[in-house]
Parts: structure tokens; C-alpha cells; sequence
């Protein structure tokens, strides 16, 4: 039995190495909620909320987060006891419409404390088989295309298993065509659009079919499944979609539709690890490849990720890269180090297997807040 006696909020403020940008926004210093949750025998919990500070990727963000997690999720996380971790994603899916970001943070948190009352890895308890995980890493929108290929050749050079490259309609064939050129057939590209696209651009799109690339990642709106469809009939290069797949529901009307052939899993979108485990499991069944994709999260929420990652449908590299990819000083210890295009998956420590730094993390944060206790 789960009893949690407190939630604390905490928001700090984290700068990244370069600013990221994608066709829908930008991040330079990333804003993050932290959830931190204590039971009734002090055994704590740890989650990350993945909103951004602006609604650009979803209509989430940081504020629409803290409101949402202080007055909706807390209340049915705090002094009511869970026989499960999975209770915790019942309750909430039951009692609130939407704000899966600030769920998923909360549920994630769940998890990480049910593990480490069992102490056992959070990979384990969520049922996870690898040793580690395969890494790939996502460039952000870049000037001009000479610049897109120097930071390709750096990727390929450090060992990342498959590059992705963020593009938009002012910003993609010659982009793309460049960096397939400078690195030749045998790396595996692809490519990310965040929506920016209609099927007006039917033929941009078309021209990148030509590129070999592994999967053209979400070009349309993420409601646009039909379209999504229509668009996947024409081109051989899988669709993947992310924006789009937000509960297992959209899983099975992707499929249905045959509106996409590979998901980006990201707990933080879908509400958490329950949600995610069930859409891989789901996933599974149809043959639909999964790989785990981030959003920018420091070693937190990089913990849950890789933890997600080690079941066994998630075969293709995720949106995994190591904490200096992001952070001059990541707020765990020891940071995500990458290794053969791999990241270890901290299988013999309990719960999300690294530790806070919680001197640098109070050193960061710029509010915070406490329910229960
Ligand atoms: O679409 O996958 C995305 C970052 C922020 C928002 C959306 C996305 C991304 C990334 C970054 O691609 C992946 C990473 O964390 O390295
Ligand atoms: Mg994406």
C-alpha cells in the first residue's frame, strides 16, 4: 500500500547549452516543474513535468501546469491510499479531462517511490529487459544548411545510433538533401516537422520521400489523423507521429486509419508510465515500432525515459541524448553519460536509479509549494 503524505512543487529554471528551436517555438532557458512526493514512512518520489513555457508544442505549459497539478492532482494523490502504482493513472484519467503533462508528472513520481518502497529499479518494476538503451539525437532548426551538416557530422562522429533533423517548409529539402549527402546511406536520418505542415505541401513532402529517411515525424496538426492518412498513402517513408498520440485510443485510430507506422512514445504527453506501458504493449500487438522521445528534460525526467526504454517493443534509438548534450550541470549525480550510442539503464539502484543534487536544485528554483505534510 501506497500512502503519500506530501507533494511539493518546485519550479527551477535551467539554461540550456544552446537554444533549441523547432518549427513551432523555441527554448533557450528551460522552465521546469519538478514534483517531489513523500509517504508516510519518508520514502520519496521523484517526477518532472515536461510542458514547455509556451504552448507550442501542446496547449500545456509550465503555469497551466502548476495550477493543474496544485489544485486537480494533488488532491487525488495526497492522503488517499493506492494498492498500485497504476491506481494513481486510473484516478487521475477518471477525474480530469487533458492535462496529461501535469498527470504524467505526478504518476511518474508514483512510480519512482513505489519502487524504491520495493527497492527495486523502476525499470524492473515496470517490467523492462535491457542493460541500456540506444540513443539518437534530435538537431534543432539551424541557420543554413552548412551549419545543419557540421552538427550532423559531430552526431555521427559521437556515436549517436540514428540522427534526427527538425524541418519546416522554409527549411527542409535542401537541408535534409545536404546532410544525407555529407554523411551517406549507411546513417540512419530522419526527420521532425512539429506540425508545421498541410497537405497543401503535398509535394515538399513528396520530395523528401526521396531521401531515405527512417520516418518523417509529425507533419501535420496533431488532430489531423485522417490527413495523416491521406498523406501516408502517397509516400513510402513511414509516418511517425507524436503530437498526435496522446492515449492508447489514438494508438488504435492510427492504426485503424493507417495514419502512421511508427510512435514517438513520450510519457510525459500520454500522462505518465501507465498510459505509455499500455500504448507499447498495444503497439506491440499491431507490429508498430516504438522508441521513446524527450523533450529537452533534465536527468529526472531523462530517468523515467530510459526506464520506459528498456521494454522490450522499443527497439529503434530514442530521443535519449546524455545530460551534456543539454546541461553545463545536470541536476542529478552521477549525469547521463552516452556510451557506444547507448545510455546504461540503472538497473541495481532502486527507483529512477540517480540521485537530485538538492543544493543545485535549491540553487535553481524559483518557486515552490507544498500540499499536505
Ligand atoms: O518533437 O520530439 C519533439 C523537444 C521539445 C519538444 C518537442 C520535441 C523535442 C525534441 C527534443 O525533439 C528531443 C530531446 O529531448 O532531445
Ligand atoms: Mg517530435
Amino acid at each position: 500500500m501506497i500512502e503519500i503524505a506530501e507533494l511539493s512543487l518546485r519550479e527551477i529554471s535551467l539554461q540550456l547549452r544552446e537554444p533549441f528551436h523547432i518549427s513551432s517555438g523555441s527554448t533557450d532557458v528551460r522552465r521546469v516543474v519538478l514534483v517531489r512526493l513523500e509517504d508516510r514512512d519518508g520514502v520519496e518520489g521523484w517526477g518532472e513535468c515536461v510542458a514547455g513555457e509556451t504552448p507550442h508544442y501542446s496547449s500545456e505549459t509550465v503555469d497551466t501546469a502548476w495550477l493543474a497539478i496544485r489544485d486537480w492532482v494533488a488532491p487525488r494523490v495526497v492522503g488517499i491510499p493506492l494498492s498500485r502504482p497504476e491506481e494513481c493513472h486510473e484516478r487521475l484519467d477518471a477525474a480530469i479531462r487533458g492535462h496529461r503533462m501535469a498527470r504524467a508528472a505526478a504518476e511518474m513520481a508514483v512510480w519512482d517511490l513505489a519502487a524504491r518502497r520495493e527497492s527495486v529499479a523502476l525499470s524492473v518494476l515496470l517490467g523492462g529487459v535491457r542493460d541500456r538503451v540506444a540513443t539518437g539525437i534530435s538537431l534543432g532548426l539551424q541557420p543554413d544548411p552548412a551549419t545543419l551538416v557540421r552538427k550532423a557530422i559531430l552526431a555521427r562522429d559521437a556515436g549517436y545510433r540514428r540522427i534526427k533533423l527538425k524541418i519546416a517548409p522554409d527549411r527542409d529539402i535542401s537541408f535534409v538533401s545536404a546532410v544525407r549527402e555529407a554523411l551517406g546511406e549507411s546513417v540512419p536520418l530522419s526527420v521532425d516537422a512539429n506540425a508545421a505542415y498541410s497537405l497543401a505541401d503535398i509535394d515538399r513532402l513528396k520530395a523528401l520521400d526521396g531521401l531515405d529517411l527512417t520516418m518523417l515525424e509529425q507533419p501535420f496538426d496533431g488532430d489531423d489523423l485522417v490527413r495523416h492518412a491521406a498523406l501516408q498513402r502517397v509516400l513510402r517513408t513511414p509516418i511517425c507521429l507524436d503530437e498526435s498520440i496522446t492515449s492508447t485510443a489514438r494508438l488504435e485510430d492510427m492504426v485503424t486509419l493507417d495514419a502512421g507506422r511508427i510512435v514517438n512514445l513520450k510519457p510525459g504527453r500520454v500522462g505518465g508510465l501507465t498510459e505509455a506501458r499500455t500504448i507499447h504493449d498495444h503497439a506491440g500487438r499491431h507490429r508498430i515500432p516504438v522508441w521513446c522521445g524527450g523533450m529537452l528534460e533534465t536527468g529526472v525526467g531523462r530517468a523515467h525515459n530510459v526506464a520506459l526504454a528498456s521494454l522490450p517493443q522499443f527497439e529503434l534509438p530514442g530521443d535519449l541524448s546524455p545530460s551534456a548534450r543539454y546541461w553545463v550541470r545536470d541536476i542529478v549525480t552521477p549525469p547521463w553519460t552516452m556510451e557506444d550510442g547507448t545510455l546504461r539503464v540503472p538497473r541495481e539502484h532502486s527507483g529512477i536509479g540517480v540521485d537530485i543534487d538538492h543544493d543545485y536544485v535549491d540553487d535553481l528554483t524559483t518557486r515552490a509549494e507544498t500540499i499536505g505534510g
